[in-house]
């Protein structure tokens, strides 16, 4: 197979208030494969309208997704940083991306069954075509990494299965290109880590999500010290000490949940967490718990509020950004329009 240079893409999509899930499951990877890898970080504002967006909130949800990854240490200078609207070729790949995938493969996508619910014929067509759109997002630019949480690994896997067989159905013509025997890579998901799925705090059997209606159930990047106390004093829990070892959090969502946040957020394995406070009652371990989430989150909060107040400079960011994101994707989407025998 073709060598592809080593490139990470990630998107997240402006649609509510930031949370722990959405920090630890993708910006602080976001934040750490900048030192090894060239990275393309994307505000998802395509992938927002599939369910219903006020547009004041949408344009400031935007906003504030941005000054969330340069508040988090993402650097909009040595790297993209933009919002996927401003760049028209998603949209494009994703019409050629419909036109690989398979309905039965769109059909087997969980996050569609979730999000559409009960009244699936009410759902947007954008919706079930969402995962077409994703894969377009990453393979515009050919990128070969991919850094999301747990809940996202069905979508990356429908995003090989399509660079595969867009390679697979125009070999041919890739060769013919001049592309040698692939044109996409198959892009590689990280999901690393002691909080690949955080849960919500008020039921430990439930993602941690934007939509949840109960703000107790996640921490969000902008709540203060006194609101983070506040949700972190009412997050459910059972009433065992914590044990020592992890193989004594099975079947304690609620316990595991708040090991894996606290060890990810201190940088340590669940195992490193249990040896510190295996056999501690969960009033000690929430207390040393908000002192970790306030030490960590609150300077990022203090920032997206500086930023945030500026919104000229994040437009600014997104603007440049957006410039030099399309000068990658229109190079990739000519490419494709040759392979595809469109005339240009
Ligand atoms: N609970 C989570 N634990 C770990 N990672 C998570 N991610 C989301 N929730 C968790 C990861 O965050 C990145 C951006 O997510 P997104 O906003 O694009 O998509 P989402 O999964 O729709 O986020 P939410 O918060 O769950 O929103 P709603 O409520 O709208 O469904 C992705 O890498 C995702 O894996």
């Amino acid at each position: 197979m073709a060598h592809f240079p080593a490139r990470v893409f990630s998107g997240v999509q402006p649609t509510g208030n930031l949370h722990l899930g959405n920090y630890l499951g993708a910006i602080v990877k976001f934040v750490e494969l900048q030192r090894t890898h060239e990275c393309i970080y994307c505000v998802v504002d395509l992938h927002a309208i599939t369910l219903p967006q006020k547009p004041a909130e949408l344009k400031a949800s935007i906003r504030e997704v941005t000054a969330a990854f340069i508040a988090a240490g993402i650097d909009p200078r040595a790297h993209i940083v933009f919002n996927q609207s401003q760049v028209a070729e998603h949209a494009e790949l994703a019409w050629v991306f419909n036109c690989v995938a398979r309905i039965g493969w769109l059909n087997r996508m969980t996050q569609f069954k979730e999000k559409a619910g009960k009244d699936k014929e009410n759902a947007s067509v954008g919706l079930y075509a969402y995962p077409c759109l994703m894969a377009a997002d990453i393979l515009v630019y050919r990128a070969t990494h991919v850094p999301v949480g747990e809940d996202q690994k069905q979508h990356l896997e429908l995003s090989r299965d399509i660079a595969q067989k867009f390679n697979l159905d125009f070999s041919e013509s890739i060769a013919a290109c001049g592309h040698g025997d692939a044109f996409f890579p198959l892009p590689e998901p990280l999901i690393q880590g002691p909080a690949t799925r955080v849960m919500s705090l008020r039921d430990g059997s439930k993602k941690m999500s934007k939509s949840d209606p109960s703000d107790y159930s996640r921490i969000n990047l902008s709540d203060d010290a006194e609101t983070i106390a506040q949700k972190v004093r009412k997050a459910k829990t059972d009433p065992e000490p914590l044990p020592s070892e992890v193989e004594g959090l099975a079947r304690r969502p609620e316990a595991e949940n708040l090991v894996g946040i606290f060890a990810a957020l201190n940088g340590e394995t669940k195992q490193g967490v249990l040896k510190s406070f295996g056999g501690a009652q969960f009033s000690a371990f929430k207390s040393a718990f908000v002192d970790l989430a306030v030490a960590k989150l609150g300077p990022i909060g203090n920032e997206m509020k500086r930023l945030n107040a500026d919104p000229a400079y994040i437009d600014n960011v997104l603007r440049d950004g957006a410039d030099r994101a399309r000068g990658i994707a229109q190079k990739n989407m000519a490419a494709v329009k040759d392979i595809l025998g469109f005339v240009r």
